[in-house]
């Protein structure tokens, strides 16, 4: 088994939407044993406590219902610092804060590829494509941007310049089940794999999962995956401002994290919009916790062909 150096890096961002609360994520992954978590499974872990944003210049927006623009990109740069850090040393896990922080994450990481001359790789696991730009946004909300960012579309100027932007191939969203007018569009006609419930509910999740990793292990691939609490089922992981019904069950959900431990393709992970202010008992930060011990490689039992096949 491949053993991890994981690097806890906390990420409070909780600018990208109105509704507070995701600031208190890093410490309730804490709280709900990560890092414990991460070396019972035989990997090391250190954290690195939490980023701090970068101090605000002035932004301007033309969309004036953007919200916290400054604040934002603020956060982004910091960010981005640190993640190019933290992919240079081992695995990174991004401890969220709401999924604004991807904008920081992804542009590091992209640093960190390109000096490793090798393409990275998006899986983005959430109800929604957050593909809007500040331009096209219509509530304002940041969170809903990060994939507009990292694939490179018009709109961004206030953030700093993608080092390389993330191709549409490269890209798999899976989960979706609540996506805009404007996002539609901006789908229609790319090479992004858009993964809806639909799809999962005809063919498994596995499948079209599989499909993209054979991708990235053929072009020797970075794969950074991006984890929102909402990609689950709300009746598992109630702690998210954004629920939308119909998401991945708890089977589905591991299913997922085990296929990407035994893929061995992972390089880097975020978790993304927990609010623990939404939470019951802790439920959704443990949740949360659990699946990235299968994406570690937590399982029952060694893989084989159970006996009565
Ligand atoms: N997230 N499409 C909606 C919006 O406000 O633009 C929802 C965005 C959700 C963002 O879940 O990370
Ligand atoms: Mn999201
Ligand atoms: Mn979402
Ligand atoms: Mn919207």
């Amino acid at each position: 088994m491949d053993r991890r150096n994981c690097i806890l890096v906390g990420v409070p961002v909780d600018s990208g939407k109105k509704r507070k609360g995701c600031l208190m994520g890093p410490d309730a992954y804490r709280t709900a044993r990560l890092a414990e978590t991460v070396t019972e499974l035989g990997h090391s872990a250190v954290d690195w406590g939490n980023v701090a944003p970068a101090e605000e210049s002035d932004t301007a927006c033309a969309n004036g219902l953007v919200h916290s623009l400054s604040e934002t990109v603020a956060w982004a740069k910091a960010v981005s610092a640190v993640a190019q850090r933290a992919a240079a040393d081992g695995f990174p896990i991004f401890l969220g804060g709401d999924h604004a922080l991807s904008m920081g994450t992804v542009h590091g990481i992209a640093a960190h590829a390109l000096e490793q001359d090798r393409p990275l790789f998006i899986l983005w696991l959430d109800a929604h494509t957050d593909l809007h730009t500040p331009m096209t946004t219509d509530s304002g909300n940041l969170h809903g941007t990060p994939m507009g960012y990292i694939s490179g579309l018009n709109g961004f100027d206030a953030f700093p310049p993608m080092p390389k932007a993330v191709p549409a191939g490269n890209i798999c969203m899976i989960g979706l089940r609540s996506v805009d007018a404007v996002e539609k569009q901006m789908l229609k006609g790319s090479e992004m794999s858009a993964i809806d419930m639909r799809v999962i509910d005809e063919h498994g999740i596995a499948k079209p999962l599989s499909a993209f990793l054979d991708k990235v292990a053929a072009a020797n691939g970075m794969l950074h995956v991006s984890l929102d609490v909402d990609f689950l089922d709300p009746t598992i992981a109630p702690a998210v401002g954004t629920t939308v019904p119909g998401g991945a069950t708890f089977r589905e959900a591991h299913h997922v994290m085990e296929i990407l431990h035994e893929s061995e393709l992972v390089t880097s992970l975020d978790l993304a919009e927990l609010n623990p202010f939404l939470d019951e008992r802790g439920r959704t930060a443990s949740l949360m916790v659990d699946l990235t011990a299968s994406l570690l490689g937590r399982r029952v039992f060694d893989r084989q062909t159970p006996s009565f096949f």
